[in-house]
């Protein structure tokens, strides 16, 4: 017997999530991590909402592992990820794209999830305002991999990267924030994906996608044809056969690329499409990393009834060998990643 509903009835984020666990879905301590998440997305939501105003826009002044510019937000999001984990008392180990090496939690180094993130993707939008977001994975601990060597750091390092380097198939949660118009929390946590958005008067974040799928099929694609000469002829052909307006009954397909993974993934799972960050001759698995983009990115695809592929192989298939590991991806709309495959699988 449920309640009548009244117009004041809200259905948030901080609830969802007690149902679910009341469900047996998922625990009290996996509720916890996923809360201290929701939290530094509120926290970096405000702090790129007020970028320009506090000194915010612009380059730190360091590069990080991977020989990229970070950005003073890349810096901040990344601290502010850490503290809300730490806090949450229930994550073991931490890989981000800002940190060189995972990292084990201080406190709380055995028997909790670990969780890969990019704190703020797309983060050269910053300075124009445009749309950036955060990506985030959770896995459990490995059984095979305690982490245990607490008096040597050297080995410790390693247990804390095995612990990391898991497939994307073994993810029990996976999603991200989209920071733009509105600050929108997509998660899944392997029973469908949903939506919230934020409700900047009450700071909460409210239901406003149930169980999103995906359309089939989309004609929208989104990749960033700059690259077109270095790509390899398979995803050449395939870039010529989308535009090819009789092909399509006269109406070809239409391009979309913000450069912000976080929107170009959140649109294409709304409105059906593809996005595409091939290899290229310069970077042979592209740009993207598979930990903390392309395997969470490619559960949420997945969930929704869509799909996420390197071009040869399923992403979440892929046994990751190095914390930032690049793979290339494409990703959207189940029959638009077949019909790429259908070239690049040749
Ligand atoms: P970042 O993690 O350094 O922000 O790079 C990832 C971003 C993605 O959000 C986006 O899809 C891609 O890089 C854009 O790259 P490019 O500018 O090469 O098109
Ligand atoms: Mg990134």
């Amino acid at each position: 017997t449920s309640r009548p509903k009244n117009d004041y009835e809200l259905f948030t984020l901080t609830t969802w999530l007690l149902r679910e666990e009341q469900k047996g879905t998922i625990d009290g301590e996996l509720a916890t991590v996923i809360a201290s998440i929701t939290l530094a997305c509120k926290q970096i939501a405000s702090l790129v909402n007020r970028a320009g105003i506090s000194n915010l826009t612009g380059v730190a002044g360091a590069q990080n592992v991977q020989g990229e510019d970070q950005k003073k937000l890349d810096v901040v999001s990344n601290d502010v990820f850490k503290n809300c984990l730490a806090s949450s008392g229930r994550t073991g180990v931490i890989a981000s794209e800002e940190e060189d090496l995972p990292i084990a939690v201080e406190e709380t180094y055995s028997g909790n999830y670990i969780v890969v993130f990019d704190p703020l993707d797309g983060s050269s939008n910053i300075d124009a305002g445009i749309s950036v977001g955060s990506i985030f994975g959770i896995y459990e601990p490995s059984e095979e991999c305690p982490i245990d060597a607490m008096d040597d750091p050297q080995k410790m390092m390693e247990q804390c990267v095995v612990n990391v380097c898991q497939p994307g198939k073994d993810l029990v949660c996976a999603g991200y924030c989209l920071y733009s118009c509105s600050t929108i929390f997509v998660l899944t946590i392997g029973q469908g994906v949903y939506g919230f958005t934020l409700d900047p008067l009450i700071g909460e974040f409210v239901l406003t996608h149930r169980n999103i799928q995906i359309p089939e099929k989309g004609k929208i694609y989104s990749f960033n044809e700059g690259n077109y000469g270095l790509w390899d002829p398979a995803v050449r052909s395939y870039m010529d056969s989308l535009k090819d307006a009789e092909a399509w009954g006269g109406k070809p397909y239409s391009a979309r690329y913000i450069g912000s993974l976080v929107g170009d993934f959140h649109r294409t799972l709304l409105y059906g499409g593809i996005y595409g960050y091939p290899g290229d001759a310069k970077n042979k698995n592209g740009k993207l990393r598979l930990l903390y983009e392309c395997a969470p990115m490619s559960f949420l695809a997945e969930q929704a009834g869509g799909l996420g592929s390197t071009g040869t192989q399923r992403v979440l298939d892929v046994m990751p060998e190095a914390v930032h590991q690049r793979v290339p991806l494409f990703i959207g709309s189940k029959k638009e990643v077949e019909y790429l495959e259908s070239f690049t699988k040749k």
